[in-house]
């Protein structure tokens, strides 16, 4: 590991102090280093409150020492008037005069633009260290600024010979939580928590009537997303009741909205329903979403190329025959991960 990567790699050690608190700007971590020593170091805490650079640069405590120092920072200093001052504005001030910096930001107000300003004014910038490993960091943030829409996670469990379910009125025994082991369970729960938001279609809504909601994990529930084009959910049913909220896309419009936390969303389906979909979604500020099902629900967003993740559980059963599991591993791109035989993770990006 050369220098650089050192240092940016502890720029992305302390952005992650910033997990679950930096939304909706991204977590982000900053190094001063003068002779290949740290003199001052700092992260992003809130959104509202000072920016990385800004808390590494505060807490050098000898001021005229930056004038030699190398700043490094996990994600392009900003140079817009947001709700703090630009950074970039600060280093130049400061006198700092080499800049390191891991990742391009994709934010339109700031991409590129600090990088050019630094440059402008006499810094030396040197750009992109570690750059796989800082834009997963922000994976959700960088997607939803780049592709306007969120972080799309397609999340399902199928039977080893490819099923995704069986035939429903082929047994009684039909169970959509097949996968039953702890495991697995938990880390379903684990995958909600870490998403802002949750999808499922209409005919999984109204056969399983799911909730939706954390339970084997700590952390909030998401945010719920139900597809019901005709309005056909019954009131009775938990995805319309409960404390969390839950966006309902449908065709017909709500005159009447009786129920305490559902928003209704009319949209067109007779085109692009999924795009709409995002496009709203992206109107809400919501950075990622999971997609739980089912069988045309997930096959629509991998239709439509919408999708940047699949999570995929491979359970020890067989089928036979039933409904078959999006054909992901046939289409062309590749499999970057595979953490065991029965949970392969595939990227779309
Ligand atoms: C952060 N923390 O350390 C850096 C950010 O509204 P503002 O002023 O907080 O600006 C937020 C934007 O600043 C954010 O979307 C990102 O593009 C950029 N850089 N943001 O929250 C940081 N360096
Ligand atoms: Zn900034």
């Amino acid at each position: 590991m050369n220098l650089h990567e050192k240092y940016i790699k502890r720029c992305i050690q302390l952005a992650k102090n910033g997990i679950g608190t930096t939304y909706p700007n991204p977590m982000v971590g900053s190094v001063v280093v003068l002779n290949d020593t740290i003199i001052g170091e700092g992260w992003h805490k809130k959104a509202g409150e000072p920016h990385a650079e800004v808390n590494a640069i505060n807490a050098v405590e000898d001021r005229s020492l930056l004038k030699n120092a190398t700043i490094y920072v996990s994600l392009e200093p900003c140079s817009h008037f947001g709700k703090t001052p630009p950074c970039a504005h600060l280093i130049v001030e400061m006198g700092i005069k080499n800049v390191v910096v891991g990742i391009v930001d994709s934010n339109s107000k700031v991409s590129g633009k600090g990088v050019k300003y630094l440059i402008e004014n006499g810094c030396d910038v040197f750009v992109g260290v570690l750059e796989n490993e800082c834009y997963q960091l922000n994976k959700r943030f960088f997607t939803f600024h780049a592709k306007k829409r969120p972080f799309i996670v397609l999340k399902w469990a199928e039977t080893k010979d490819g099923f995704i379910d069986k035939l429903r009125n082929e047994t009684d025994a039909v169970s959509p939580n097949w996968i039953s082991n702890t495991y697995s369970q938990q880390l379903v729960h684990k995958m909600r928590a870490e998403e802002q938001a949750i999808l499922v279609g209409t005919n999984t809504a109204l056969n399983d009537n799911p909730s939706l909601t954390v339970r084997s994990w700590g952390g909030n529930n998401p945010i719920r997303v139900v597809i019901d084009r005709t309005a056909k959910i019954p009131s009775n049913y938990n995805l319309l009741n409960g404390t969390t909220k839950t966006i309902v896309f449908s065709e017909v419009k709500q005159v009447i909205n009786s129920y305490e936390n559902v928003v209704f969303e009319q949209i067109n389906f007779k085109e692009n329903v999924l795009q709409q979909i995002c496009d709203v979604l992206y109107k809400y500020e919501i950075q990622s979403i999971i997609i739980e099902g089912g069988k045309q629900t997930l096959q629509g967003f991998m239709d439509a190329d919408l999708w940047d993740e699949a999570v995929v559980f491979v359970g020890d059963v067989l089928f036979e025959k039933g409904l078959k599991a999006p054909e992901l591993k046939k289409a062309p791109f590749e499999i970057k991960e595979i953490s065991n035989d029965t949970l392969s993770i595939y990227k779309n990006y």
